[in-house]
C-alpha cells in the first residue's frame, strides 16, 4: 500500500480581489471588537447551499491550493482517568465509557508512533493527554517527546489541557509548533456540555499559547444538540480571536456509550450531514487564511459527505486509524479517497 506523501507542488498565487473573502473587515486594533458577528455568520448558514459552497470555494481558492490537504497523526500519550466533566468525552473518569486510566506512554513508544506516521505520509504529529492540565512533573517527559518528534522532521502539536505560567514557553523552547485547545461550542450552549472549566479558562490558555509564539489550533464540536445559531456563534468567536487560529478543527461528535451526550442523544446524530458541511463552509469563509481541519467523525460521515467538506474548504485531516481512543478511517481508506477526489497531501 502506497503511503500518502506530501507533494512539492507550489501554492496558488493569490487570485484577483474579486475572489477574496467578502465581508471581512480590516483587522481591528481592539481585540475585543468582533470581526464576524454571530448574525453575519448566521447569514452565511442561511444561504442556499450552492451559494454557500460557491462562496466557500472562492475564499478557499483565493487563499489555499485547492486540492492540497494537510495530514496530522494523533497519538494519546496519556489515556483516560481525566477529572473533567466534558459531556462528549470517553476519557473522563466519571463517565463509564470503558476507557482505562493508563500510565503515560514512554518516549520510545511515542517516537516509534511518530516514525510510523511520517513513513505513512503525515507531516504533523499531535500528542494528546487526558488531563485538566499538565502538572510540572508531567510536562518534563512531554518536552522530551516534543524534542524527539521535532528531530524526526515532523511538525509538533500538543493538546494537554489548560496551561499555567511558564508551561507554554517551555513547550515552545522544546520545539512545539502548535497547541490544540478548543472553545468546543458557543458561550450560550457551553454550560450544557462542560462545567469543570469555563470558557474564560480556555481563553486564558489560548492567550498563553499565542503569547509564547506557538501556533494556535482551536475549534469545536458540532452535533451535540446545539442550534444553528450556536454553531454560527462559535465560528464568529473563533474568527474574532485576534489573530484567528492558524488551525480550526471542526469535530463531528463521536458518540461513545457511557458519555452523557450518548445517553442524551442515544447514538442518533444530532446534526444533518449537509448542516455539518455548511459549518465547514462558514468556517472557511469566516477564517480565510486558517487551515480548516475536518476532524473527529470522518468515519461516520462517509466518503460523499467528506468530499463535500473538502469542497467547502476543509484542508486538513487527522490521518491514521485512531484518533485518541475512537476510530478514524485507516490509511488505505484515505489513500483511496484522495485518489478518487484528486486530492494530494500537503
Ligand atoms: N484534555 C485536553 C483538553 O480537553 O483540552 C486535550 C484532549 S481533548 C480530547 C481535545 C478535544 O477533543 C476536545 O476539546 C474536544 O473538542 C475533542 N473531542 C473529545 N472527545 C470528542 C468526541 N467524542 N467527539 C468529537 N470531539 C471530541
Ligand atoms: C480535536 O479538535 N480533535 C481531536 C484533537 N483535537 C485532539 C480529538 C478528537 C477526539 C475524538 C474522540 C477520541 O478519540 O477521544
Ligand atoms: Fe478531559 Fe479533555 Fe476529555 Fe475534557 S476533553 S474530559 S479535559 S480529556
Amino acid at each position: 500500500m502506497a503511503a500518502l506523501r506530501p507533494s512539492t507542488e507550489p501554492m496558488l498565487d493569490d487570485p484577483p480581489s474579486a475572489c477574496t473573502a467578502p465581508a471581512r473587515a480590516a483587522r481591528s486594533p481592539r481585540a475585543a471588537e468582533p470581526r464576524w458577528s454571530a448574525d453575519a455568520v448566521m447569514a452565511l448558514f442561511d444561504l442556499p447551499f450552492a451559494d454557500l459552497m460557491f462562496r466557500a470555494q472562492q475564499v478557499h481558492r483565493a487563499h489555499h491550493a485547492p486540492n492540497a490537504v494537510q495530514l496530522s497523526t494523533l497519538v494519546s500519550i496519556k489515556t483516560g482517568g481525566c477529572p473533567e466533566d466534558c459531556g462528549y468525552c470517553p476519557q473522563a473518569a466519571r463517565h463509564h465509557a470503558g476507557v482505562d486510566n493508563e500510565a503515560m506512554l514512554g518516549l520510545d513508544a511515542v517516537l516509534d508512533a511518530a516514525r510510523a506516521a511520517k513513513e505513512a505520509g503525515a507531516t504533523r504529529f499531535c500528542m494528546g493527554a487526558a488531563w485538566r492540565g499538565p502538572k510540572d512533573r508531567d510536562l518534563a517527559p512531554v518536552l522530551d517527546m516534543v524534542r524527539g518528534v521535532k528531530a524526526l522532521g515532523l511538525e509538533t502539536c500538543c493538546t494537554l489541557g489548560m496551561l499555567k505560567d511558564g508551561q507554554a514557553e517551555a513547550l515552545r523552547d522544546a520545539g512545539l509548533d502548535y497547541y490544540n485547545h478548543n472553545l468546543d461550542t458557543s458561550a450560550d450552549f457551553y454550560g450544557e456540555i462542560v462545567t469543570t472549566r469555563g470558557r474564560g479558562d480556555r481563553l486564558d490558555t489560548l492567550g498563553r499559547v499565542r503569547g509564547a509564539g506557538i501556533h494556535v489550533c482551536c475549534g469545536g464540536i458540532v452535533g451535540m444538540g446545539e442550534s444553528r445559531r450556536a454553531r454560527a456563534a462559535l465560528i464568529a468567536e473563533l474568527a474574532s480571536l485576534d489573530p484567528p487560529p492558524e488551525s480550526v478543527p471542526i469535530n463531528h461528535l463521536v458518540q461513545v456509550e457511557g458519555t452523557p451526550l450518548h445517553a442524551k442523544l442515544r447514538g442518533e446524530s444530532a446534526i444533518d450531514p449537509l448542516e455539518f458541511v455548511r459549518t465547514i463552509a462558514a468556517a472557511r469563509i469566516a477564517m480565510p487564511a486558517s487551515m480548516v481541519r475536518l476532524s473527529a467523525g470522518r468515519r461516520e460521515l462517509g466518503e460523499a459527505v467528506q468530499a463535500l467538506c473538502f469542497l467547502a474548504g476543509a484542508n486538513s485531516i487527522f490521518y491514521g486509524d485512531k484518533l485518541l481512543v475512537t476510530g478514524n478511517p485507516d490509511v488505505d481508506a484515505d489513500r483511496q479517497l484522495f485518489e478518487k477526489l484528486g486530492l494530494r497531501p500537503a
